[in-house]
């Protein structure tokens, strides 16, 4: 059994000062521009010292064994739950994102839905053979020392989606959150540390170059990352040197596809749901959709007004469920690809124009009709609120068309006959396939992607073997 811990239940106050300090780096709001706090940003030394901290402390975690493990994720989860309305407003106030909808509080909530997930997964010994030639067994051991590199869309969720699998196996952690949203990362881990023993799980602030002096680092075992592509490439590179083992979840560009018998009214929402999540900027949000002539303009018409009906502002407004681009770097790529739709002859639905009268990275939802399917806004990431709608007249050309990208984390296919969805589905060069939904993760269900989109599966068995080392015993 974990110690006994009294949970606290922090206030917004209390946290943020818990993770303050006046000469560090002003946070702030992306929906306002008023300052959220300011932060401690690491250093080279400062991993150096979390990773040799890791690695002295890393057998004494091991060696509590699978239900001690266990039971100080399922507490964790607990002082998650305590604190959740104080982290909710710090990831509003610094991500951007709403309050409610699929947003901060359910981004809070699923830290400790996936905590408690992994607590209750066990990875149990696998006989592989048992006659009368003998015993083969394969059992599976902590890697060791995990560095986690994660990304501002979703980072608390992505951090814990890093730390729960690698300290269920028994391997310490340490993270290095996105330069953009280190408070929420931070405040996450202090509350996570009320329960953990010390230096099992440690947080570095910093940019790319302290992030590469985790990645690279000859006494990490294991990397997780999520991030882009480009990012990607440069960890595998140095991660060869120490043979590094890697899971990278990269960036995406999912297709959705619907079929002639879909009901475009009855899908609309979830279609909504599917491609604006967090305002677009989720790894497995639908990116671009093709839809079939005969029910092109009705699917115009019913995504318009879920979109002008979906409140986008300020996230601390609990009206809200869109809010703004989290920064300058991905508002300017949102701007550039509709400029390019647009400067093709493409057809402005709703949205098209950045939003001028507010403080923030406002940018409204944007809906892009009669586009090419070589336009910039479909070849490329737009990781923000806008969605094109290619039409298709011939079902196989949308399916080369969605597979026709160097990608491949989420699709999708929706129609009323789900024999004939499950046929197209499995068609789809991608490592997950929703049918009538769209980026809908499940901690027991493994998820990652293919092609650019990275290797190695996150979540449920599958993840706790991606942070494991293999160990066959036999006789
Ligand atoms: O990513 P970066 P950015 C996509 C999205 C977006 C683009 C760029 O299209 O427009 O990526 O986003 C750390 N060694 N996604 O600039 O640069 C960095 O400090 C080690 C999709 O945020 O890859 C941060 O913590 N680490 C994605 C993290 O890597 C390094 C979510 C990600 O930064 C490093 C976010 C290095 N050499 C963006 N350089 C998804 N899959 O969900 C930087 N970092």
């Amino acid at each position: 059994m974990a110690p006994e811990t009294t949970l606290i239940t922090h206030n917004y106050q209390e946290l943020l000062e818990a993770i303050h300090d006046s000469s560090g780096l002003e946070v702030k709001n992306p929906a306002t521009g008023e300052v959220v706090g300011s932060t401690r940003m690491g250093s080279v030394s400062d991993i150096e010292a979390a990773v040799q901290a890791a690695r002295t402390v890393q057998p004494v975690w091991e060696e509590l064994g699978s239900d001690q493990r266990a039971d100080y994720l399922s507490k964790a989860a607990d002082a998650v739950d305590a604190s959740a309305e104080a982290l909710a407003e710090l990831l509003s106030r610094e991500q951007g994102k709403p309050l409610n909808g699929p947003n901060a509080r359910f981004e809070v909530g699923a830290c400790a839905a996936w905590l408690r997930a992994n607590a209750g997964f066990e990875l149990a010994p696998e006989v592989l053979v048992d006659d009368e030639s003998g015993r083969a067994e394969l059992h599976y051991k902590a890697v060791g020392v995990v560095g986690a590199v994660g990304p501002w869309n979703w980072p608390m969720m992505i951090s814990i989606w890093q730390l729960a699998p690698s300290l269920r196996m028994g391997n310490t952690v340490v993270l290095k959150p996105s330069e953009y949203t280190p408070l929420s990362v931070q405040a996450l881990v202090y509350v996570l540390n009320q329960v953990l023993p010390a230096d099992v799980l440690q947080v570095v602030p910093g940019d790319g170059k302290v992030g590469a002096a985790l990645t690279s680092h000859p006494d990490v075992d294991k990397v997780m990352f999520t991030g882009s592509t480009v990012t990607g490439k440069a960890i595998m590179r140095t991660a060869a040197d120490n043979l590094t083992r890697l899971t990278l979840e990269l960036g995406g560009n999912d297709a959705g596809i619907i079929l002639e018998d879909a009901d475009p009214k009855a899908i609309a929402q979830d279609l909504f749901w599917g491609a604006f999540i967090n305002t677009g900027q989720t790894c497995a949000a639908m990116k671009r959709l093709y839809v079939p002539a005969s029910l092109y303009d009705q699917v115009c018409e019913e995504l318009v007004k879920v979109a002008e009906a979906t409140p986008m502002g300020i996230g601390l407004n609990e009206d809200n469920l869109l809010g703004p681009l989290q920064n300058k770097q991905q508002y300017d790529i949102v701007v550039r690809l509709v400029q390019a739709a647009k400067d093709s002859g493409a057809r402005i639905l709703t949205g098209g124009e950045p939003e001028t009268e507010q403080a923030g990275y406002f940018y409204p939802v944007t809906l892009v009709a009669d586009i090419d399917n070589d336009n910039p806004l479909v070849t490329e990431e737009q990781f923000g609120p806008v969605l094109p709608l290619i039409k298709y007249n011939d079902l196989e050309q949308a399916i080369q068309w969605a597979n026709g990208l160097d990608v491949g984390l989420g699709s999708s296919v929706w129609g009323n006959d789900l024999e004939a969805c499950k046929k197209i589905a499995a068609k789809l060069e991608a490592g997950t396939t929703w049918v009538n939904k769209h980026g809908a993760v499940d901690p027991r269900v493994p998820f990652g992607g293919i092609k650019s989109s990275g290797f190695g599966l996150e979540f449920g068995i599958e993840g706790l073997k991606q942070v494991a080392v293999p160990h066959v015993i036999s006789y």
